[in-house]
């Protein structure tokens, strides 16, 4: 939600929609521009100041004789001829071939926050695995009187050595894969240190600058500059990607004005903003210092490890040809992209990350910062939100609604005004009465309730929650030792120091049902306003200057501070029953590392046909920098989208991971079946759908919980090296096997281009039409239909029956969709387990390999890690036996078969297949009489 003033609030509860974005387009002021902030402009002026120039007039080198290199890491000082400061550098060599640099004074006056590494990293700073090479070499040379270290560390999956090269002066560092430099630091010499000082008096000589002024804000700096730059360049690609939240494009456009590009850097600064943006590298809620190359021959990236504000700045070298003339003469090899990192404090800590392929960045990045925690199952169904369903009777009537309309539904959401005076863990009984009835009622129809529970605790002595946390010193202090005092809903307010591990212990304990009252295990919780959104604050947010528990300045970790909330909920959530219970926990801001607690969402955005394909480039984004479970408002949150729209609207949110409508409290009621007939019956349809592929969706999470890979992916990431993908963003992957293009326009202009990316087939999902790429064609766009198509060579499960939430599927047959490559060939898996608790962990799951060739399709148990508890599996196994396949399509064959041969256990038994005579080629096997728990092929026979 977005922070009105109460007066404005009450305005537009009042007013028109227009009245509220007029309002808040004047807000945009109120956030930094590069300008404002002294760090970014200090560094923006230096890059501008050597630019053109040559590297070597770099005042950094490496200090003669101070460089050590161990199979371990190498080690050298830094030193600034500019003002005589040495510095330490550190380059470890990891697992994977991943290299960790980092820098920070040598001797340092003033001690460094040392970094979020034990928030983010999935095992902490102590998890890290070196990398062992036994074919480890270093080859020291020297030229013009500079002398460089290239050290062999590692191979990469494609075999080619991973070499490391130090060039002493002026300093820089430069990643190769064999010859080939793929990452290099400092070669455009941006690379600028402000080292901590005490401060002396003015009188003794340089003037140093400790306070900062924005608007009516003063931040004291108490401790004063200390920002870090340095540019990293990525040689022979021209596309880069990652660095959420922004309202902007997959492919990241440059920030230096150039063709009408952008001319702010991306800013990554966890924010309230509310500006309703589409394009713009501005703050948003989320913050994800992790950036993408990708090139036909390779993908890398590089993960920046600060929790402080960062700015980044992109550019593409200016002696390049333009994108066209690469497409049309196949050079893009030759461009250089060049990213600007600056950060305002901490220690400069950048992991290097070498692919080489797609799946190997994101491997080797879920390696640091953990994957997505599969979730519960039901979450991935539909989410029914809205600022506010009104009070108990609203929310049964909306639920009854549901059954009458046969439109299946997972879960209600109940946003702030259920509270009793924005009061979280408290229920506004004059309208809630009976909350764990409402509760239950949700229960037996299989579906679930969720609250939102926000950070900001209202100054009430009255409220047990407030006087609790004070009475215990949980609260952030002001420096006069005072519990903070700031404004959000509630009016004065207050916020637990979760960096105070009590204090953290204490949010996740106000989630157990004993005190959360009147909460049932039914219920579930989204955290917003967490960035946190102060109202009062300078930028809607908390002060820089304010001192967590341990002695932490705020400015060090702001954008790690609503993910610590975020995990403390989840660990309530999971602790709250005897038996351990997947959470599901909504969170609004998040860093790097959130995906282990929960789903999170694009924020507050606007019914307006822009807002449809950005949702889409930004949940890519996301996806690419293992933020997989996230997803748009369907709808819109501000204003009332066209019944189109919101037909169009839900026909998107499908095909994203996580798929909830939501809308403002002055947004006119739209579920589905007030918008009346055609769309109701569309939006029915499209709900379904998405109940459909639930297995399907389960068993991508499941496989992104292993693997890091993307859930929705950018068409790169499936067809690395087709360079017309790079830049698409509206047609994108669900899994491997589905290929999507929503329509997000108004009116009925055919759809353009909808490109078949490779010598392939593609099944049209709705008609019975296939083609054969390359190549790329316009289809109509009738109001009823999508785009879908299966991409030949998958398999992938479905269940077709109609049912009003996923727990009602639970015992439901599967059907099985292959559809054959070129070369006749398929492969897929399922995967399932309980959908709520842990035993998954212990061995409590089936996941089935499908390999479909020579006509003969063959389902076989996936190997199982060695350590996995048997009887665990044995006991989950038999309580699925009885779920079966009912139907097998198997699509693209060019013959019509009349039987099938299934062998299960060694003995071989006749069954039927029947092949449509309209169109050769699609043919179903019903009931062949199969479990998901058995092995057994299926041979197809003429
Ligand atoms: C700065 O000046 C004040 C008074 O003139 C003096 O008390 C203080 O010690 C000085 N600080 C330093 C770091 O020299
Ligand atoms: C819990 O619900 C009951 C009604 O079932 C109500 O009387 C009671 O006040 C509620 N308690 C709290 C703390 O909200
Ligand atoms: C495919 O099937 C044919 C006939 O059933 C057999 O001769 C051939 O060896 C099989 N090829 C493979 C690779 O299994
Ligand atoms: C997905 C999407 O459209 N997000 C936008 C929603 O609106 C907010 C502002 O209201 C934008 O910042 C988001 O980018």
């Amino acid at each position: 939600m977005i922070p009105f003033s109460n007066k404005l609030l009450r305005l537009a509860t009042t007013c028109s929609v227009a009245f509220i974005l007029l309002a808040l387009s004047v807000k945009q002021e109120d956030f930094k521009k590069c300008v404002d902030s002294s760090f970014c402009k200090l560094h923006r002026e230096y890059a501008d100041s050597v630019t053109g120039k040559q590297i070597k007039s770099s005042p950094y080198s490496i200090l003669p004789d101070s460089t050590i290199i161990t199979p371990k890491e190498l080690t050298a000082t830094i030193t600034s001829s500019k003002d005589g400061s040495n510095l330490k550098l550190t380059a470890s060599f990891l697992k994977d071939g991943i290299v960790r640099m980092r820098v920070q004074e040598l001797n340092p006056e003033i001690p460094r926050y040392q970094g979020p590494g034990e928030y983010v990293l999935v095992n902490g700073e102590k998890g890290l695995i070196s990398s062992s090479y036994d074919q480890f070499k270093v080859d020291t040379s020297s030229k013009d009187g500079s002398k460089s270290h290239l050290v062999t560390y590692n191979q990469n999956s494609k075999g080619a050595d991973l070499k490391l090269l130090l060039a002493e002066n002026p300093f820089s560092l430069t990643l190769l894969e064999n010859d080939d430099p793929i990452i290099k630091v400092n070669s455009l010499g941006f690379f600028n240190f402000e080292t901590l000082k005490p401060k002396t008096n003015s009188s003794e000589g340089v003037e140093q600058v400790f306070e900062e002024h924005f608007k009516t804000w003063t931040d004291k700096r108490p401790r004063g500059p200390q920002s870090f730059a340095t540019d990293i360049t990525f040689p022979g690609c021209s596309h880069l990607y990652g660095i959420p939240s922004h309202a902007s494009p997959l492919s990241l456009k440059t920030t230096r004005g150039e063709d009408g590009m952008y001319s702010e850097p991306y800013r990554l600064y966890n924010l309230d903003v509310f500006e309703h943006l589409d394009d713009s590298p501005m703050a948003l809620y989320g913050s994800v210092p992790f950036l993408l190359s990708h090139s036909a021959k390779r993908t890398t990236g590089v993960f920046w490890l600060s929790s402080s504000e960062t700015w980044v700045d992109i550019t593409r070298d200016k002696s390049v040809v333009p994108e066209i003339v690469n497409k049309l003469v196949g050079t893009a090899d030759k461009t250089n992209m060049n990213s600007h990192w600056m950060s305002e404090s901490g220690v400069m800590d950048a992991f290097l990350i070498p692919g080489p392929t797609p799946k190997d960045v994101f491997s080797q990045y879920a390696s640091l910062v953990g994957t997505t925690d599969l979730p519960r199952e039901f979450a991935i169904g539909y989410h029914q939100c809205r600022w506010n369903y009104l009070d108990q009777k609203d929310v049964v009537t909306v639920n009854s609604k549901f059954e009458e309309h046969k439109i299946p539904y997972d879960v209600i959401w109940l946003d702030i005004e259920h509270t009793d005076g924005k009061k979280y863990y408290t229920w506004d009984i004059s309208k809630y009465p009976d909350p764990v009835e409402m509760q239950n009622i949700l229960a037996k129809h299989g579906r679930k309730l969720v609250n939102v529970v926000d950070p900001h605790i209202k100054r009430d002595n009255d409220y047990y929650v407030y006087k609790d946390a004070t009475e215990k010193g949980y609260f952030i202090k002001n420096s006069d030792g005072k519990d903070f005092n700031g404004w959000c809903w509630p009016g004065d307010s207050s916020w637990v120091d979760y960096f105070n591990p009590e204090a953290s212990k204490w949010v996740a304990d106000q989630f157990s049902l004993e005190n959360y009252k009147n909460s049932t295990t039914n219920l579930f919780i989204w955290n917003d306003m967490n960035e946190p959104a102060i109202f009062s604050g300078p930028e809607i947010t908390l002060n820089k200057d304010i001192v967590h528990y341990g002695g932490i300045e705020h400015r060090d970790v702001h954008n790690i501070f609503g993910m610590l909330y975020h995990k403390a909920t989840a660990e309530g959530l999971i602790n709250r029953e005897p038996i351990k219970k997947r959470p599901f926990v909504l969170s609004r801001a998040y860093f790097a590392g959130s995906q282990r607690y929960g789903a999170i969402w694009t924020g507050d955005n606007a019914s307006e046909w822009s807002h449809l394909p950005l949702s889409s480039s930004m949940i890519l984004t996301n996806n690419l920098v293992g933020m997989h479970f996230s997803g748009a408002d369907v709808g819109g949150f501000f204003g009332n989208p066209s019944p189109t729209m919101l037909t169009r609207w839900y026909q998107l949110g499908i095909w994203h991971p996580f798929f909830r409508a939501h809308a403002h409290i002055d947004s006119k009621r739209r579920e589905p079946w007030l918008l009346g007939e055609p769309y109701l019956s569309h939006i029915r349809d499209s709900i379904r759908m998405r109940y459909r592929m639930l297995p399907y969706w389960y068993t991508l999470f499941h496989e992104a919980s292993i693997s890091g890979m993307p859930i929705v992916r950018p068409m790169w990431v499936e067809f690395p090296e087709t360079t017309s993908t790079f830049a698409v963003d509206q047609q994108f992957m669900v899994g491997s096997a589905l290929m999507v293009a929503p329509i997000t326009e108004d009116g009925d202009a055919p759809y353009k281009n909808f490109m078949f990316p490779e010598q392939q087939t593609f099944y049209d999902l709705f008609e019975e039409m296939s083609l054969v790429g390359i190549t790329s064609r316009d289809f109509p766009t009738p109001l009823g239909e999508t785009l879908v198509f299966a991409v030949g060579g998958n398999i992938f499960p479905t269940r077709e029956r109609h049912r009003r939430s996923s727990e009602a599927m639970k015992n439901d047959p599967y059907t099985l969709n292959l559809f054959a490559s070129i070369k006749g060939k398929a492969t897929g898996s399922l995967y399932l387990d309980d959908g709520e608790t842990y035993n998954y962990k212990n061995g409590g799951y089936i996941y089935r390999k499908f390999t479909f060739q020579n006509a003969t399709l063959t389902s076989a148990e996936a190997e199982r890690p060695k350590d996995a508890d048997n009887s665990m599996y044995e006991k989950f196994k038999e309580s699925v036996r009885h779920l079966r396949f009912e139907r097998i399509h198997v699509v693209g064959m060019r013959n019509s078969y009349s039987k099938v041969i299934i062998t299960q256990n060694g003995v071989e038994r006749e069954s039927e297949i029947t092949c449509t005579k309209k169109r050769k080629g699609r043919c179903t096997i019903r009931d062949p009489g199969l479990s998901v728990v058995d092995d057994w092929s299926i041979r197809l026979s003429l």
